[in-house]
């Protein structure tokens, strides 16, 4: 499939920019300034901008605790997104939610999400309302290979099965669910579980981000369609530690080094759109130095922004209709 310039430019740009973002955090975190947890996607970045590369703003996404590369690849500000995450008034959440808990409604992002497997569920009811509302939209779950061993994963993916939902469900597998690996932990496999419930399996590379697109692309088309749900399998692998502050000792020494040497979706996105000549290197380069300014501004203004007055505590508790 043809890919239009413009939505390359925009998705590598999303991806460095979740890179950056996140080399910054991992950075800044071990400052001690940040409060709270701190879980990186670096190194998932194709899978997130792959996925919400077939979605318009209207489209519902649901995220994980791991959510900052969904909410960029979504759309969602990164200085909203770093005063968020620095407690600060600023915040996209106004400094109340944190790196778990980034929402922003206004473009369907629904949330990164502290509960692992919470994100399915949502989706489903999201799913049902774009159903309901005719509004043409899909709802996209992503979650994680130990978040597809919870109950209300396998609940959702009946729920949407039996309600032929236009839900996509993106099983994000970087091979852990923190220490423990999924060849231990998953019975099974997720083409069965997608089977066990008549439900369509794609799966693909995750750090190739032509494969996520063109497979994302399949499944989203298949739930816009009125088809029903989807599942899509991503391997990909995190390059840091379950949260910022874990020493990975479960991992194989080498394991990551290798990961980031061969399997870097910036470096291989670069190195084919390059030798196609799909795009040149400057324009590649410019994004590059863009985004860096853009972070760096990002975290500057975090850092210089009030923290919540006193009595904001008791605002937006519950929503008023
Ligand atoms: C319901 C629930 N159970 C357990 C936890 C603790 N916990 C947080 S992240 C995590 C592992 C999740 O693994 P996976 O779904 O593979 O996502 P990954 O961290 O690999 O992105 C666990 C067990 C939690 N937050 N919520
Ligand atoms: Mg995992």
């Amino acid at each position: 499939m043809q890919i239009p310039r413009e939505v390359l430019l925009r998705s590598y740009r999303a991806m460095r920019t979740i890179r950056d973002f996140e080399e910054r955090l991992h950075v800044e975190f071990a400052t001690g300034e940040i409060p709270g947890f701190v879980h990186l996607y670096c190194g998932e970045e194709a899978s997130g901008v792959g996925v919400c590369s077939h979605l318009k703003d209207t489209d519902t996404i649901a995220s994980t605790h791991r959510g900052h590369g969904h909410c960029i690849a979504k759309g969602v500000g990164v200085d909203g997104m770093m005063a968020e995450i620095y407690g600060r008034s600023t915040g996209v959440c106004r400094g109340k939610g944190g790196s778990m808990h980034i929402a922003d409604l206004s473009l369907g992002m629904l949330g990164a999400n502290g509960i692992v497997g919470g994100g399915p569920p949502l989706i489903c009811g999201a799913a049902l309302s774009h159903k309901v509302l005719k509004d043409g939209g899909v709802a996209v779950a992503f979650y994680g290979d130990g978040a597809s061993n919870e109950g209300t994963t396998l609940e959702s993916l009946n729920l949407a099965s039996v309600w032929n939902l236009p839900a996509v469900f993106v099983v994000e597998d970087n091979g852990y669910g923190e220490a423990t690996a999924s060849s231990y932990a998953c019975a099974g496999t997720q083409k069965d579980r997608a089977a066990g419930f008549g439900i369509p399996y794609f799966e693909c590379d995750g750090t190739d981000f032509f494969a996520v697109h063109e497979t994302a692309g399949e499944a989203i088309a298949h739930a816009r369609a009125g088809k029903g749900p989807a599942m899509v399998h991503v391997h990909l692998s995190r390059w840091y530690g379950h949260f910022e502050g874990d020493a990975m000792t479960y991992r194989a020494n080498g394991e990551v080094a290798k990961e980031r040497a061969e399997q870097d979706c910036l470096k291989k996105f670069r190195e084919k759109v390059t030798e196609i000549s799909l795009l040149d290197s400057a324009s590649l380069d410019e994004i590059d130095a863009s985004v860096r300014d853009e972070i760096e501004q990002a975290v500057i203004k975090a850092k210089a922004a009030p923290l919540p007055e006193p009595e904001a505590l008791m605002q937006d508790v519950y929503v008023s209709y």
